[in-house]
């Protein structure tokens, strides 16, 4: 009858109103809603990735400077005797709350240039040099120094520039004065000489001469990074690219016969490095 009819009746707009939601045209407007969001998803994302700080503490610098020395005591907190190395070592560092991923690259001049793969994600870079053996080395330590520069100075805007410590490494070696402590010393001797090799390499830059002697039209020759202020003579404190800081370490190495005596026993020696690390 027609009660039964009228109930046949009533689920019909049941049946058909959901269906009515999944028109073409529906269909069409939510995934574009769906797409629109999952694209400003994406684009907040990167964009968080791009600005924001690495978390990356690179140890960049010659050979036998003592970057895996200073990595195994930041990491565990005592220096492993190591050879030279021919792989980067990436560990966790604590800093108070937070924690830095520490890469350690070696100063081969075959491996040393893999320090750009980091560039990325660093938030501090610590350029290790051996202070014993600076004078004798300046040039060569100052033309690595000069690749660190400019890889700085080519980071894309976007990104926060990362801090720049030089370490004068193995002060531990050097006597104290009346006037100055071994860190200090280690600190002007690497500062005067880097500058002034560096200054070396500007100065035939403007002049044009190749650095390596005619003939060396190499990319070398063109490579910026030491610009500086003023009278434009290459100065830490007046370089462009940003703060340069120093730091006088060493590290007690009971391989070595020199970490034996008393004045090398100083387990802190890395402090000045770690206070730096925790200012980044
Ligand atoms: N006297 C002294 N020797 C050190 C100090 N730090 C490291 N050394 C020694 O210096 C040598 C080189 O140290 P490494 O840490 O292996 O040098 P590196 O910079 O990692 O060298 P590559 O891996 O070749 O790039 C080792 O014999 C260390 O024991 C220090 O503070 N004082
Ligand atoms: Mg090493």
């Amino acid at each position: 009858m027609d009660p039964a009819q009228d109930n046949g009746n009533a689920p019909e707009p049941e049946v058909l109103y959901p269906a009515s939601l999944f028109t073409p045209q529906a269909l069409v407007l939510s995934s574009l809603a769906v797409a629109v969001v999952l694209l400003a998803v994406v684009a907040f994302v990167s964009r968080r990735k791009s600005t924001s700080k690495g978390d990356a503490l690179l140890l960049v610098g010659p050979s036998d400077a003592g970057k895996t020395a200073i990595f195994s005591s930041l990491v565990y907190k005592q220096p492993l005797s190591s050879h030279t190395s021919m792989q980067p070592n990436v560990s966790i560092m604590p800093v108070q709350e937070k924690s830095l991923r520490v890469v350690d690259v070696p100063g081969h001049p075959r491996i040393r240039d893999q320090f750009h793969e980091y560039m990325a994600d660093a938030q501090g870079i610590a350029f290790v040099v051996d202070t014993s053996t600076i004078s004798r080395n300046g040039a060569v330590v100052a033309e690595h120094l000069h690749q660190v520069l400019h890889a700085i100075t080519s980071l894309p805007p976007s990104r926060p520039t990362p801090a720049l410590v030089i370490v004068a490494h193995k002060a531990d070696l050097l006597k104290a004065t009346a006037q100055a402590t071994p860190a200090q010393l280690a600190i002007n001797r690497v500062r005067s000489i880097l500058e002034r090799e560096l200054e070396k390499r500007r100065a035939s830059q403007a002049g044009g001469v190749g650095i390596e002697g005619l003939g060396a039209e190499d990319t070398e020759s063109e490579m910026g990074g030491l610009e500086c202020g003023g009278s434009g003579e290459f100065r830490f404190d007046a370089w462009e690219g940003g703060e340069i800081s120093f730091a006088g370490t060493s590290v007690n190495v009971s391989t070595t016969k020199h970490a034996l005596d008393e004045k090398s026993g100083d387990v802190d020696g890395l402090a000045p490095l770690v206070q730096w690390v925790e200012e980044l």
